[in-house]
């Protein structure tokens, strides 16, 4: 076994490890160790499209054979780049769609239980489409955004309705390269099409719907699923939150939401404030019903309502091994299989909640938005129940850390402009006068296959040490937040430039937007840079770069190349799904760039790294003619 030291950073969850060892109950980290990755796969140069096959491309000599059909290695590594991009985009889009036929029902009273909580981005947003609100009542407002955003999914030909907020220069170039969307659901249709044995055969042509699916998720799915989760359930303005496993208490009813459309946790949350299930709780000898959430969930609903969150994706089988979790209750995304097995060890009730993820042998309670409540009070009464039939020991780690989290773009803009307006002009400002060197976007999962957090807060230290503003989301911001470095202190680790902007702005900097769909934030944040101007006409002109450090699922890479075809550098860490010395491979790492768009590149050590995106970030400083 793999000392636990080399797994994880993760205090509690290295406990965990070792007390699910001595339990005798395996956990992903020693099943990664002990499946070696496939050398070929992991280089993607396999192809199992047809049944001709599967063929195996030579790693160290990639050109020296082509599949039975002749395909080379260029159109395999762009054919399986292709089909992760379609999974990723269907998985953002698909919540997304969930988010707004959500959106739809409020609207037309077929669902009581939630309500429009922020109207002023409900005309916000209406307003960025060009829908108009003058003496309008919000409800008919409100249906017509609906249907402009429907377009987003169903629309065959024309554009997807966000990218009116897609800076001009940037927009021209997706035109001319042919890759503005139409409708997520036809991008990722053609790409599975085109992906398909015999039909799309070139590289550079297969990676222009590439570019065109991943656009649909980013300007698309991910978008519309972060303004209308914030149109429902408001938009997050920070809020100190506590996190790690020390937010379980022995004394109360412990319920774990993972997952990542926000429902299921709202409504728990309404819930958990039913007196007559408080009243349970107590009865059955408990202190009160504890939410935690976890993963983007957890992340969603913390930004918003300061809900604890107990951990990232690598956290999820060893907060099971506490023996404290009551009920684990999951939706969408990112949900080991291993959990119900897990909790089966620890007695803990494992409940699925949407019909799309069912695990096999868990109990599924299905959560219908016109009845949410439904469900979650079933889950919450299972809690308690098992609360009081507990039988094997409780073993919590004790710490716990206080972070502020919560930066929606809109709360930036108002923290930067002052309390009258708000204003991106004081991050150009200081960015031009080179107090700020540039911003950085640090995102994405954990792997059980590299030492979880370790890369994140690694390439987040060195970053702000060289005065990088870094923005984060996902697994990667619960990194941070659980080294400490969420709060206003972390300012004592930046460089003197940043550091003396986060004193007088009175911000940290880090700054954490939230779930995984909320990169989308980024983009806006990225296109008001461009808007307010100084730093370019195009979002390939701002230092600014962004980062997956130990990223695993197939949504990282959909988010990747958004942020590439946005004109972005992105590093990959810990893998990347290529090989070396293939002309696919230098047309996503040096190509694209020529053509106008961002580029990606991978290093597996923090370091490099922080090395690779400053060097980036300088380039594009010198370009501007602002380095100094
Ligand atoms: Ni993003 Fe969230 Fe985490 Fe990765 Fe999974 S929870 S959507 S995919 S692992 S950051």
């Amino acid at each position: 076994l793999v000392n636990v030291e080399d797994l994880t950073i993760c205090d509690s969850t290295a406990q965990m490890i070792t007390k699910a060892r001595e339990d005798g109950v395996e956990l992903f980290f020693d099943r990664a160790n002990a499946m070696k990755a496939c050398p070929i796969g992991e280089k993607s140069a396999c192809c199992k499209h047809c049944s001709m096959g599967p063929c195996r491309m030579n790693v160290n000599s990639p050109y020296d054979r082509v599949g039975v059909c002749g395909a080379t290695v260029d159109t395999i590594l762009a054919r399986n780049f292709g089909r992760m991009v379609a999974a990723g985009t269907a998985a953002h889009t698909d919540h997304g769609m969930a988010m707004l036929e959500l959106f739809r029902d409020v609207i037309n009273g077929k669902v009581k239980d939630f309500a429009i909580k922020d109207p002023m981005k409900l005309y916000e947003v209406a307003t960025s489409l060009e829908i108009p609100t003058e003496g309008r009542e919000l409800k008919e407002v409100a249906m017509d955004l609906y249907h402009e955003l429907e377009r987003t999914y169903t629309q065959v030909d024309g554009e997807i309705p966000m990218v009116k907020r897609v800076p001009k220069k940037t927009l021209e170039l997706w035109r001319q390269a042919g890759i503005v969307p139409r409708g997520a659901m036809r991008e990722i249709m053609e790409m599975m099409h085109r992906t398909a044995i015999g039909v799309d055969q070139d590289y550079k042509n297969i990676t222009q719907q590439i570019s065109r699916t991943a656009l649909a998720d980013g300007w698309g799915g991910s978008m519309v699923s972060t303004d209308i989760s914030d149109i429902l359930f408001g938009t997050p303005s920070p809020v100190e939150i506590e996190v790690d496993m020390g937010v379980l208490k022995e004394d109360r009813v412990n319920i774990i939401v993972h997952g990542h459309e926000p429902i299921l946790l709202e409504a728990m949350m309404i819930s958990a404030a039913d007196p007559a299930l408080k009243q349970m709780a107590v009865d059955a000898g408990a202190k009160g019903i504890n939410l935690v959430g976890m993963c983007c969930s957890g992340l969603d609903v913390m930004s918003r309502h300061g809900l604890p969150h107990a951990g990232n994706f690598s956290s999820t089988e060893a907060v099971l091994v506490t023996g404290a979790v009551d009920a684990m209750t999951v939706d969408i995304q990112c949900i080991k299989q291993d959990l119900k097995r897990v909790a089966d060890f620890y007695d803990t009730p494992f409940i699925t909640t949407n019909y799309r993820a069912k695990i096999e042998g868990a109990l599924h309670i299905q959560l219908d938005e016109h009845d949410p409540l439904g469900c979650t009070e079933e889950i919450i009464i299972k809690a308690i129940s098992r609360f009081k039939t507990r039988k094997k020991p409780v073993r919590i780690p004790r710490k716990t850390v206080k972070g502020v989290h919560g930066f929606s773009y809109e709360y930036i803009n108002y923290m930067l402009g002052g309390s009258f307006r708000g204003s991106f002009t004081p991050l150009n400002d200081n960015i031009i006068n080179g107090r700020i060197r540039g911003v950085a976007g640090v995102v994405g999962c954990t792997n059980p296959r590299s030492k979880q957090d370790y890369s994140h807060v690694e390439l987040v230290k060195e970053l702000i040490r060289n005065d990088v503003l870094v923005l984060q989301t996902g697994c990667s911001q619960m990194a941070l937040a659980k080294a400490g470095l969420t709060g206003p202190g972390a300012a004592a680790l930046a460089g003197p430039g940043l550091a003396e902007v986060c004193e007088t702005v009175g911000m940290p900097p880090i700054l954490g937007l939230g779930a995984c769909v909320d990169n989308s934030r980024i983009l806006i944040a990225a296109s008001e840079m461009v808007r307010v101007g100084g730093l370019g006409d195009c979002l390939a002109d701002l230092p600014a770069a962004g980062c997956a450090p130990e990223w695993m699922s197939e949504k990282a890479i959909a988010i990747g190349h958004y942020f590439v075809a946005s004109g972005v550098y992105v590093v990959f860490g810990h893998t990347f799904p290529m090989t070396k010395g293939t002309q696919f491979e230098k047309y996503l790492f040096e190509g694209l760039e020529n053509e106008g768009f961002g580029k990606w590149a991978f290093s597996d050590d923090p370091k490099e790294m922080a090395r690779l995106m400053i060097a980036h970030i300088d380039e594009k400083r010198a370009a501007l003619g602002i380095d100094k």
